[in-house]
Parts: C-alpha cells; structure tokens; sequence
C-alpha cells in the first residue's frame, strides 16, 4: 500500500512538472462544447470548445486589441527539440485572422510563433521576448479561410516550417535554448478554429 501511494505520487509529480515529453495529441472530442479544452492552459484571449460541423475543435473567441497576442498553453508539455504540428481555419476578424503555433514557451510572453495569416497572405516565423515580437521568417501563401495544416521543427537553434506540406520557412536562434511548452495562438480579434494538434520529440 505505502508503496502503492509512493508511486502514485511520483506519477502526479511527473504530470505536474512536466517531465516528461513524449507523443501527444490533442483533438478535443472528448470535450465539452462550450466548455475549457481538457490540459489547456488559457494564458491569453477567451479560448473554448466549439462545433465545426460535428467536429470538435478549439475556438478563440475574444476581440482584443491589435496588440494582444492571444495564448493557451498545454500544460505538462515540455519539448526542446520538437515537431509540432496542428490545423488552423481561420475565422472573423477585422484587425487579423488565422493563428499558428507556439513552441518553448516559458510563459505568455516568451515563446516562438508560427502563424498563417489571410489577411495578409503570408506565413510568418517569429520570436516573442517578454511581448515583443521579431520576425525571423517570412513566406508569401495565398490566403482563404480553409482549414491549414501548419507544421514546426526545431533541433537545437535550427527552425523549420511547412504549410499544407510545403516547406516555406527556415531559420536559426537561440534566443530560448530550453524545453518549453506547446501551444496555440491567433493576434488581436482572430477568432480562429484549431484542431488536431500534435508534438513529438524531434529525432
Ligand atoms: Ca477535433
């Protein structure tokens, strides 16, 4: 029994600390519609479950000002050399659309983000330092409302990004060297759908 509840509480350690790092996915069936998504972490804007057809997805909501960078966070995720992945459809929005990726998030403020923007037909790659954003990337793509996939590596200070297959970004940095947490993200009043997000160790 004592040994029983010694490993138990191992294991929540490891839930909580995030130790651990290896395959995940997340596609919100499970959830409630309307309701948080299950391990998501709403850092930033009003993050909820919604319908896409019969699809559950995971809605951002809120119309923030154009300087607002909306984030959730999955919790007890920690990747350093990650291939990330998840599918974005753009919504409404007057001041932006679309949304991307977060990947070695330290906290709300400190991230990099890739991000598919209609409005203005491009791909971008950024670094997000204590909520100042500098772009690392750029890719001109035809922009629509459709569903996206978008996809990230990084091994070490090397970055690379693919929309819908084609591989459109490459970049260095090492402003964030550690593992961090995974996440989603859209700017301002984007109110974008995200579904099928996956992240695996990057061999
Ligand atoms: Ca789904």
């Amino acid at each position: 029994m004592r040994v029983g509840n010694k490993l138990a509480a191992a294991s929540t350690a490891l839930m909580l600390t995030g130790a651990t790092a290896g395959p995940g996915a997340w596609n919100f069936e499970a959830d409630a519609v309307g309701g948080p998504a299950k391990g998501f972490s709403a850092e930033v804007g009003r993050w909820e479950v919604a319908l896409d057809g019969g699809n559950r997805v995971l809605a951002q909501r809120a119309q923030n000002a154009n300087r607002v960078y909306n984030v959730a966070l999955v919790e007890g995720t920690s990747y350093k050399d990650v291939d990330v992945s998840v599918r974005v459809k753009p919504g409404a929005g007057e001041l932006d659309q679309g949304g991307g990726l977060v990947w070695r998030a330290k906290d709300k403020d400190n991230y990099y983000i890739a991000r598919f923007n209609p409005l203005e037909d491009n791909l971008r790659l950024y670094l997000v330092e204590n909520g100042r954003r500098t772009q690392l990337d750029h890719a001109d793509v035809k922009g629509d409302r459709d569903w996206h996939t978008l996809r990230i590596t990084m091994k070490d200070r090397e970055i690379t990004g693919w929309l819908d297959g084609e591989k459109l970004l490459v970049a260095e940095d090492s402003t964030f060297p550690d593992a961090g947490r995974i996440g989603v993200w859209s700017k301002a009043d984007a109110q974008s759908y995200f579904d099928d997000l996956k992240a695996d160790e990057a061999p």
